[in-house]
């Protein structure tokens, strides 16, 4: 079994980051990268899990979200939204890099992502539902963005103390 990868937690500054492209010359690492990102979500368990929450600043992301019994992983290298719909869908997202914390969070119903694959070779990817939220909320991470971003101050805040807080217990 591939080694996992330690998660971070808000507030690392890597997760405010801007992510680097993945350019020629990467292939190798980011194979290897793109191996153990999937190890570590598999074991988390998540369904996404974007390079800098690893500490990877990189636009690199695995998501799978099918079901436990058929796995589906999916690596997307350079992901980024070329199309969005205007209605817009409402769910209860999650990070591994908030734990415990959820949120009902807004944002375009389906997607259109494009991306390379561990091969170069460019596709498309149109989801609705959950794989949508959860390619909006992955590339969201390659550009510094937090689902909590999308939130009210007050409940922002909230979120953010009440984590702080429980890392903090963890720690002592
Ligand atoms: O495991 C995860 N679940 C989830 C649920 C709803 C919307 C997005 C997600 S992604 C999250 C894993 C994670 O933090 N990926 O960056
Ligand atoms: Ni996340």
């Amino acid at each position: 079994m591939t080694e996992t990868m330690p998660i971070l937690y808000v507030p690392s500054p890597i997760l405010r980051a801007r992510a680097k492209p993945v350019g020629p010359g990467d292939e190798d690492r980011v194979r290897v990268l793109a191996e153990k990102m999937l190890a570590t979500m598999y074991a988390a368990p998540g369904i996404g899990l974007a390079a800098p929450q690893v500490g990877e600043g990189l636009r690199v992301v695995v998501i799978d979200v099918g079901p436990k019994d058929a796995p589906t992983p999916l690596v997307l290298v350079n992901p980024e939204v070329v199309a969005q719909s205007m209605e817009l869908a409402t769910r209860e997202e999650g990070c591994l890099s908030l734990p415990n914390m959820f949120a009902d969070v807004t944002r375009p119903l389906k997607v259109k992502v494009r991306f390379h694959t561990l091969d170069g070779s460019r596709r498309d990817i149109e989801g609705e539902g959950l794989l949508s939220a959860c390619l909006q909320h992955e590339i969201d991470h390659l550009n510094g963005v937090l689902f909590v971003d999308y939130l009210s101050a007050l409940k922002r805040n909230m979120i953010l103390r009440k984590l702080a807080k429980e890392l903090k217990l963890k720690r002592e």
